[in-house]
């Protein structure tokens, strides 16, 4: 499959995805929203593939949505084409994905790093929701995924100022897991991603899920749901393998992998 704003390249068990729209700082209109979504589709269905990284350029992981292209939009456009819903895919996946983010990752820009599982930043990130200078509000999950992961005070002034995040803030607020240098992001990214591609991917997918399921329900259903996922890893060979590695001073041969 080609495509004409992402590049999509496999490495070992890990597969990069790299905005590549530079002209305009990875803006996302619907063509990247379309590519990224179907080339993320089916590398999740390839099992040879074990993790996900998605990344921009050193600039710009992405600017936000395309705001030339939403401009003369009225209600029923978006309302008939149900506008961006498809970016939920990406939550929606089941391998891990790692956002490598450096520049800037505005509104959409910043709402897609948030819809990936771990987020690394490099020291030159910029994070924010600045719709509201342009008159609209975020529309792919920003208002929702921001305030769960830096709280309603810090949720609230970004989104009604339009007030940008550096790297340290993003770090110390808990929106990115970790800051790289950023020569070091890409890197450091893979390095993070076949990490995770190495281990067993039904249960990957199972410690995914089940921190998923921590944005979605309460504290007592969450650990219920838990359980019965660490009840089903006793079914999957990996647990003899990864237990019978560790008793014996090896590494582990996950057979799912
Ligand atoms: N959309 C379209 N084009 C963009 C965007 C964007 N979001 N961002 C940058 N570009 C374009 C510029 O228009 C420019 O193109 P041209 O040369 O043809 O004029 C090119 O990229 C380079 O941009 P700048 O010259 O502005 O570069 P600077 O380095 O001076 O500034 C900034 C970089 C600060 C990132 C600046 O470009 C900027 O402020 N961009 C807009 C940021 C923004 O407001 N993002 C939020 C967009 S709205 C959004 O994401 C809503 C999501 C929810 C929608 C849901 C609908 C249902």
């Amino acid at each position: 499959m080609t495509y004409e704003t992402i590049l999509v390249e496999r490495k070992g068990r890990t597969a990069l995805l790299t905005l590549n729209r530079p002209k305009a700082l990875n803006a996302l209109n619907l063509q990247v929203m379309n590519e990224v979504v179907e080339a993320t589709a089916a590398l999740d269905r390839d099992p040879d593939i074990g993790c996900i990284v998605l990344t921009g350029s050193p600039k710009a992981f992405a600017a936000g949505a395309d705001i030339k292209e939403m401009r003369p939009q009225g209600y029923m456009d978006m309302y008939l084409s149900d506008w961006f819903t498809a970016w939920d895919r990406l939550g929606e996946l089941r391998t891990p994905t790692v956002a490598a983010v450096s520049g800037y990752a505005l509104g959409g820009g910043c709402e897609l790093a948030m819809l990936c599982d771990i987020l690394l930043a490099s020291d030159t990130a910029v994070f924010g929701q600045p719709e509201i200078k342009l008159g609209v509000i975020p529309g792919i999950g920003g208002s929702q995924r921001l305030t769960r992961a830096v709280g309603k005070a810090k949720a609230m002034e970004l989104c009604l100022t339009g007030r940008t995040m550096d790297a340290t803030e993003a770090e110390r607020a808990g929106l990115v897991s970790r800051i790289v240098p950023a020569d070091d992001l890409l890197e450091e990214a893979l390095a993070v991603a076949e990490t995770v591609a190495g281990m067993s991917a039904p249960v990957a997918m199972m410690a995914k899920e089940a921190v998923n399921r921590a944005f979605e329900t309460t504290l007592a259903e969450g650990v219920r749901f838990e359980r019965r996922l660490f009840h089903a890893v006793f079914a999957v060979a990996d647990q003899k393998e990864g237990m019978s590695a560790f008793v014996e001073k090896r590494p582990p041969e996950f057979t799912h992998r």
